[in-house]
């Protein structure tokens, strides 16, 4: 299509933004500018574009689509989920504070405690389902407060508005990870926020073949500054990610809808299920972040973790999915299944993990877009080995 696509609705921002046809051939696909530098008119004169680890027609077009799709400023993305997030935590210097869910992915967790606290970056890990904890943690030092919502993988759910005023009236900013989600479910923006953070890997690429990351500014100050740290530390997203992302945002909406429809089937024969102790889900009139989420997201995704009261039954589950695999990651086409305590949380220590409630006999489903009747029977015959 041909002009500003920012009036347009979600499915065909998600088509066409910061994706005009290609202006030397036509093509409808953005190509991927498989090349580490541009040659130059003459000295001191370029086409805007100078060396690859700085500008990228394949990356740039990826970064305006979801800049557009979370409605932020800019857009900027790296070659992994913690490469973005690696980036993002350069706003902070030594001697200053982090408030941040008590429960986040273990990575994001392995990288504050066992790396940026030797740089002297402190931590306060509280529960952000309570805007009192929030509040309770902040102190002169706050630079960013930092939320997953859902979290992963004991989906506790904080509220974005909230959250924000308490970070805005302590001069602090507040970044979600909107990876369970996707843009299309939730825009942590639009209630506030300053920053988003994207494992690309997820929802967003939604083909399980591809690694990256993405963050989204609301504000001039901090997008300078990441396409300053962009240029400057280099983990940004290679071409052909690039590509393969934007591919797999081309389909985000129709994906989601789908997900969502065959989680909400998943969840209501788990829930009723004997062998189930309890789901957790935020679709679930029960969950306690049930009436927030609502506000806050048009839907409640496809991440379903269940307590099997057992590690026995939990490895029974496990180990007997056919259709489902056996797998880290999520939101993929294809549904995975997996023991956070050993598997993505497995950097967490034990004792942290009790507090969360993160517990050995837990199970994490990413709900795929499979035909359901066949997720619901291989979860059926595998819960009869439990
Ligand atoms: O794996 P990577 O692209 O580096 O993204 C890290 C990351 C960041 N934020 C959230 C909420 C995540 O879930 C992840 C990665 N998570 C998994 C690999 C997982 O299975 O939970």
């Amino acid at each position: 299509m041909k002009g500003d696509t920012r009036q347009l609705g979600f499915s065909t921002r998600a088509i066409h933004a910061g994706q005009p046809p290609d202006p030397r051939t036509g093509a409808v696909a953005v190509p991927i500018y498989q090349t580490s530098t541009y040659v130059q008119l003459s000295l001191g004169e370029h086409q805007g574009y100078e060396y690859a680890r700085v500008q990228n027609p394949t990356r740039e077009a990826l970064e305006q689509n979801v800049a557009q799709l979370e409605g932020g400023l800019s857009g900027h993305a790296f070659a992994s989920g913690m490469a973005a997030i690696a980036s993002l935590m350069t706003l902070v210097k030594a001697g200053e504070h982090v408030v941040v869910s008590r429960n986040v992915y273990g990575g994001t967790y392995r990288y504050f405690t066992q790396i940026l606290e030797r740089y002297q970056v402190a931590f306060s890990w509280v529960d952000s389902s309570r805007l009192d904890a929030v509040a309770a943690a902040m102190t002169p030092a706050t630079r960013l407060v930092f939320i997953e919502t859902p979290t992963n993988p004991v989906m506790d759910i904080s509220d974005i508005a909230g959250t924000a005023e308490i970070a805005h009236a302590h001069g602090a900013l507040l970044v979600v990870d909107n990876t369970f989600l996707s843009p299309y479910l939730q825009r942590p923006l639009e209630h506030g926020a300053d920053m988003v953070v994207h494992s690309t890997t997820k929802f967003l690429n939604g083909h399980s073949d591809s690694v990256g990351g993405a963050l989204v500014c609301a504000r001039q100050e901090e997008a300078e500054w990441l396409a300053f740290v962009q240029k400057s530390m280099g983990a940004i997203l290679s071409p052909l990610d690039s590509f393969l992302v934007m591919r797999g945002i081309k389909t985000l909406a129709v994906r989601m809808e789908r997900h969502e429809r065959n989680a909400a089937a998943v969840v209501a024969m788990l829930a009723a299920h004997p062998k189930v102790r309890r789901v957790l889900y935020p679709g679930l009139p029960d969950h306690p972040g049930h009436e927030v989420h609502r506000r806050q997201a048009s839907g409640f995704g496809s991440m379903v973790t269940l307590e099997m009261g057992t590690y026995a039954a939990a490895k029974a589950l496990l180990d007997n999915v056919k259709v489902l695999s056996l797998a880290e990651s999520l939101g993929g086409v294809e549904s995975l299944i997996s023991h956070p305590a050993t598997m993505t949380h497995a950097s967490v220590p034990a004792e942290r993990r009790d507090l969360l409630g993160l517990t050995d006999s837990m199970v994490r489903i990413s709900v795929g877009i499979e035909d359901v009747e066949d997720l619901l029977a291989d979860l059926e015959q595998a819960l009869a080995k439990v």
